[in-house]
């Protein structure tokens, strides 16, 4: 009965102050709060944060094009803010929550990356906005991995997992009210979306103290170490909050020089005048105290490694035409000897070009076109024409997706040696997307789409 009253005190609060706030609010608001949290758990990423401020303010001072284009999608402001993370999920019904949780954030599940062709027992997706209006108000994301037991050959193996997992329970009751309130009523007031991220951070925590005994530890991470990272924890903790860099290669170097741990080549494309896709390079951050279960009630200490750092530069997103071109370059440059891996990459990708008139022009590139107002053009004018003129100004559009084979090569950098694994498997989206109760959104056209709007504003009805 008391607990009748304050839930209807808690209704009644809610409802005084008033209507639903915007998920753009609440996911920036989440985003701050999850940063905030990992800077307290993580150290490194607070040194990393300040490495990645100094360098994009230097490189914005010299490139004044540059400034401008970030100014076009938010600002120095959106881009000291802007992160991803990763989460490792263990079970459908984990997926599926997962979806209704990021959607009250207006974040959705974009692509789908099968893991498992680079040994890694996992399939996942990005949960992002996907509005160039929500974008710049926050683009936060996740990448969200769920484990494939079913790529564990012992059987009983297998079962024991599933098991664990079936038993733990990675959302708060009141996390669970909180989703069914804001389906049901088209969103959260303020005081809600407060609780909301209070319970949601609760869930991607680190927990130190392990469900499973060390024995039980120990056979898990010898069928693969992430299966361990997964199923032996009370939730999916956040494994790494990245910030988004205007250089790179600036901030790899001093990384180096500041002694931390940086994985020794930066994944994805080589360094370009117009940077392309997503380069990314991650250093192992820590050793974490764990406790385990022992049968006499105590706990056993030992020790685990999950949580890492991770930076990215992003470059303007490809067509499926680039895209190709891409995924040929890059394994044309790993498919040779790798004595100097950055040099090779450098020569296989001389053959993509690195000027944004010729990536537009051969369609490798997605742009977002701009009319300047008092430009007049006959009607008659070819975008080309427009382009060339001035009356129209085509601005990249950012890369906001992640790229399988270097998230292989990040999981892998972060896993330490000896974690790769060889799976018969073959890609499963299907059964990803069963987990996750929805289909996933195509990236390229979501690009597209975004490309062929900002024609018709200017009076093109162009093939996008
Ligand atoms: C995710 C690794 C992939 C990225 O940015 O591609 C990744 C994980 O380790 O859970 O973070
Ligand atoms: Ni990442």
């Amino acid at each position: 009965m008391a607990n009748q009253q304050a839930t209807d005190q808690q209704a009644i609060e809610d409802a005084r102050d008033g209507l639903p706030i915007s998920p753009d609010a609440i996911r920036a608001y989440f985003a701050a709060a999850m940063s905030e949290m990992y800077r307290r758990e993580v150290p490194l990423y607070g040194t990393l944060l300040d490495i990645v401020a100094t360098v994009n303010r230097r490189t914005l001072e010299a490139d004044p094009a540059l400034r401008e284009r970030i100014e076009a999608e938010g600002g120095i402001e959106r881009l000291s803010v802007e992160r991803h993370g990763a989460i490792r999920l263990g079970t459908a019904e984990e997926l599926a929550t997962c979806r209704r949780l990021f959607a009250v954030m207006g974040m959705e599940p974009v692509g789908y990356y099968d893991l498992s062709v680079a040994g890694v027992p996992v399939h996942s997706t990005a949960f992002r906005p996907v509005t160039v209006q929500a974008l710049s108000r926050c683009p936060f994301r996740i990448f969200t991995s769920l484990l494939r037991l079913e790529l564990i050959e012992d059987n009983a193996l297998r079962a024991e997992a599933e098991a664990i997992l079936a038993r733990r329970r990675i959302f708060s009751p009141a996390l669970l009210d909180l989703l069914d309130t804001a389906e049901a009523g088209g969103g959260l007031t303020e005081a809600q979306a407060e609780r909301f991220v209070s319970e949601a951070l609760e869930t991607f925590r680190w927990h130190p103290d392990t469900t499973v005994s060390r024995e039980t530890y120990e056979r898990l991470n010898a069928a693969h170490r992430l299966i361990a990272d997964v199923v032996c924890f009370r939730g999916p903790h956040i494994n790494h909050l990245t910030p988004r860099t205007l250089d790179i290669d600036a901030v790899q170097a001093e990384m180096i020089a500041r002694g931390i741990p940086a994985k020794a080549v930066i994944e994805g494309p080589p360094r370009r005048a117009c940077p392309i896709l997503l380069r990314q390079t991650s250093f192992t951050a820590l050793e974490e105290q764990v406790a385990f279960q022992a049968a006499d009630g105590r706990s056993v200490p030992g020790s685990h490694t999950a949580r890492f750092g991770e930076v990215e530069q992003r470059g303007v997103a490809l067509t499926p035409a680039g895209r190709a071109l891409y995924d040929r370059l890059l394994d044309e440059a790993r498919g040779a000897d790798p004595v100097d891996y950055a040099a090779t990459l450098d020569r296989a990708f001389a053959a993509f070009p690195d000027d944004l008139e010729t990536l537009r022009g051969e369609g490798l590139a997605y742009f977002r076109y701009l009319g300047r107002p008092h430009h007049r053009v006959p009607h008659y004018a070819t975008l080309d024409d427009l382009v060339q003129s001035g009356a129209v100004t085509a601005v990249p559009l950012t890369y906001e997706d992640f790229l399988p084979v270097s998230a292989a090569g990040i999981f892998q950098s972060n896993l330490g040696g000896g974690a790769s694994a060889h799976y018969a498997a073959e890609a499963s989206r299907s059964a990803f997307e069963t987990a996750l109760g929805t289909s996933v959104a195509d990236e390229s056209a979501i690009y597209a789409a975004q490309q062929a709007a900002s024609l018709r504003t200017i009076g093109i009805d162009g093939p996008g």
